[in-house]
């Protein structure tokens, strides 16, 4: 088994090698148990405070994937109650080995129930590069259902690279356009189905830059946006009023920086994520079942099952981009 030292993955999470609100979780998790199975300390107090040192680097690698503090807090909380430091050891790794696991199940029933939506001769959209959403489409496919996608480009990191790749091996006829034609070709499309990388507790969906978009895009359209997202990307701290954190990326993603240095009047702004509000979503689709955007009080009650107290335990929110985005409208 190769271990996933904490640094290592966390520069990895940062760098965006590992990206994706699932994956990210998943590695974090795996990096945590890792972490926990290689260290050497004398106690369980010392265990304690180097298992939150580590959790803390991980928590701040990329703010607006909720999915990573809470796969964090779901470790984590195998040190509540501990008796010793074998004990506290072994209480972690179970709980990260029972995250990762219940992550790809999630992943793969999501698909399924995702999947149920698509109808033969749909055309699908989707933007970004979402694990979720992408098995929805190519479960509908393996289903023996004829489809047809329209996958955008995803400025500035060109994640729809990734899915158009993944689509094509995966022998699905797709349509690959530059983001800004999306709406020039929204009455073609049947459906949207993107993932999330955060809902908040009323039901606003944070995904990548472009999403708020598509959705307004299709709305006007009638299209239905379908969302495809794990029940650990609702963010239990909106219930207490803190908004997700808009991650704002280096400039020289959007303009190289010796363009930049010639337009002094110009400032590149690169907000990597947006919030769509709830009335351009049709349907939420988790691994407990496909709920409308106002239920997501209850996925974060029901769950993920923590009281206040545990919510206001959770790695604070410190900094968020513009207004609120539609996160409390
Ligand atoms: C990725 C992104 C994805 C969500 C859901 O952004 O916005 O749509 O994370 O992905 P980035 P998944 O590339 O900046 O990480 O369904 O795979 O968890």
């Amino acid at each position: 088994m190769k271990l996933m030292f904490v640094p290592e993955t966390a520069e990895k999470i940062k760098s965006m090698e590992i990206r994706g609100a699932g994956r990210i979780a998943r590695a974090a998790a795996e990096a945590l148990r890792d972490h926990a199975l290689s260290l050497k300390v004398k106690d369980l107090p010392a265990f304690r405070e180097e298992m939150e040192r580590a959790a803390g680097l991980l928590v701040a690698t990329r703010p607006t994937a909720v999915s990573l503090p809470n796969a964090v807090h779901i470790v984590m909380a195998g040190l509540g109650g501990a008796t010793g430091l074998e004990n506290a050891r072994s209480g972690l790794v179970s709980r990260a080995d029972g995250f990762i696991d219940s992550s790809r199940h999630a992943v793969e029933k999501i698909a399924r129930f995702g999947a149920r939506h698509i109808r033969d001769g749909d055309v699908i959209l989707t933007h970004c590069n979402s694990e979720v959403a992408l098995g929805c489409i190519i479960e509908a496919h393996r289903s023996g259902r004829e489809i047809e996608v329209f996958a955008t480009e995803v400025r500035p990191r060109n994640q729809g690279h990734i899915t158009i790749r993944t689509l094509n091996d995966a022998g699905i006829k797709t349509n690959f356009i530059v983001d800004s034609a999306v709406r020039s070709f929204i009455h073609d499309v049947d459906i949207v189905i993107v993932g999330a990388d955060a809902v908040t507790v009323n039901g606003a969906v944070v995904n990548k830059i472009g999403t708020s978009q598509v959705a307004h895009t299709a709305a006007e359209a009638r299209v239905n946006m379908i969302v495809a997202a794990e029940t650990y990307k609702f963010a239990p701290r909106t219930i207490i009023g803190e908004l997700i954190t808009i991650e704002e990326r280096p400039p020289d993603e959007v303009l190289p920086a010796a363009i930049a240095r010639t337009l002094p009047c110009v400032t590149v702004r690169n907000p990597a994520f947006d919030v769509t509000p709830p009335e351009y979503i049709d349907l939420i689709v988790t691994e407990a079942g496909a709920i409308p955007p106002q239920m997501a009080y209850v996925i974060i009650r029901e769950y993920l099952g923590w009281g206040i107290e545990e919510f206001q335990k959770l790695p604070a929110i410190n900094h968020t981009f513009g207004q609120d985005n539609g996160q409390t409208e």
